[in-house]
């Protein structure tokens, strides 16, 4: 079923299997555009930009102002290492959480946060970018963070989550709908940014997105087979480490970690490696093409099939709650089709190196000091 939204763009909602009880947890429906056939045209993006063509495109030369000051204080060093990548306990066996396999990542850098919309204005105001959401004209928002004045103008929903509802108007500077504005939180994370905003964001900022391998292997901060950041109590010593959903889901959010909705990006504590909110807060995407089907070889720097219709995200959002979407651990997936946003989906870059023109800064410092 495809239907077609009054602009004339037709959103297929992907649904997944009907699930048992016994699958409690897995019923967490993804929103998401149409997956468009090749050739059928009239897309936002002709193509995927390719990373030598971003890399023009945000360089000095193409006189676009990047992000310098303080952007290595917001990058943690992630040392090589082999991990034990997904699990042979998988609470959402069709999401592809097994099997376990041993995987090698070599050093990086990852964002201590999440992009927050403090960064991302940053990005817009010096590149002039304009997000997915914003050309289509309307994104997901969670209904529950909607006013009355905009639910009465929506008579559509996705039919295997309803609590979804496509809004015209909404975008990252109109996060719960038309009627809303970031003002208040410019250091939460960024929203409604497609997979293609995610990645012109980084390559802007002189990064990368972050393969699912090396986000899991982040997201462990060093830790074996655990289910979460911090360990395998959700709760220690009866402290919230995370931003999710407590109460009944989708009809009330008590708010006891602290939280209805996003947090800062710097709320909670961080992992073993200095990380904040890799689970909880908002989804994350990767770089990796989606599949359910993994080896269980031993492999190096994975970086996931070559093609595919959705892309991967992981961590989980603000609206997660074992019940329904018990996907705010390490080992847990979901997807997206590249051009879809929603109310609870952000990311966060990765570097292989620290980005040129902070070593350029360092260098700059470097001589000054030699010259004094
Ligand atoms: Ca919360
Ligand atoms: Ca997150």
């Amino acid at each position: 079923m495809a239907p077609c939204w009054p602009l004339g763009l037709c959103l297929l909602f992907l649904l997944r299997s009907p699930v048992s009880s016994e699958e409690a947890g897995s019923s967490c429906h993804s929103a998401s555009r149409a997956v468009k056939n090749a050739g059928e045209g009239g897309s936002v993006y002709e193509s995927v930009s390719r990373a030598e063509d971003l890399r023009f495109k945000y360089s000095k030369k193409a006189n676009i102002e990047r992000p310098v000051q303080g952007a290595l204080q917001q990058m943690a060093f992630i040392p090589a290492g082999v991990f034990t990548m997904g699990t042979d306990e998988p609470a959402i066996p069709q999401d592809g959480e097994a099997p376990s396999r041993r995987v090698h990542i070599r050093p990086f850098y990852m964002d201590r946060y999440e992009v927050s919309n403090a960064e991302f204005e940053k990005f817009v105001s010096s590149s002039g970018y304009i997000t997915e959401a914003e050309r289509f004209g309307d994104s997901f928002v969670f209904e529950g963070l909607l006013s009355e004045e905009v639910k009465r103008t929506i008579n559509q929903a996705v039919a295997a989550a309803p609590w979804w509802l496509p809004v015209k108007g909404a975008n990252w500077k109109h996060p719960q709908g038309p009627d809303t504005d970031i003002h208040d939180r410019m250091d939460h994370p960024v929203l409604h940014v497609s997979w293609r905003d995610a990645v012109e964001f980084c390559a802007w900022a002189g990064k990368r997105l972050p393969t699912e391998a090396e986000w899991e292997y982040s997201c462990r901060g060093g830790r074996e087979n655990r289910l979460f950041p911090w360990g395998n109590n959700l709760l220690p010593n009866g402290k919230h480490y995370a931003n999710i959903w407590q109460g009944t889901f989708p009809s009330n959010d008590s708010g006891e970690d602290g939280y209805t909705g996003t947090a800062p990006v710097t709320a909670f504590p961080p992992n073993g490696y200095g990380l904040y909110n890799m689970v909880g807060n908002a989804w994350e995407w990767t770089e990796d093409w989606w599949t359910v089907h993994h080896s269980a070889e031993e492999t190096h720097s994975p970086k996931g099939p070559s093609s595919g219709t959705d892309r991967v995200k992981k961590g989980g959002s603000y609206m997660c709650h074992k019940s329904y979407c018990y996907r705010y651990r390490c080992a847990a997936r979901s997807q997206n089709t590249p051009d879809s946003a929603s109310s609870n989906l952000g990311f966060r870059c990765a570097a292989d190196t620290t980005p040129d023109d902070i070593l350029e800064e360092m260098k700059g410092h470097s001589e000054a000091v030699l010259n004094r």
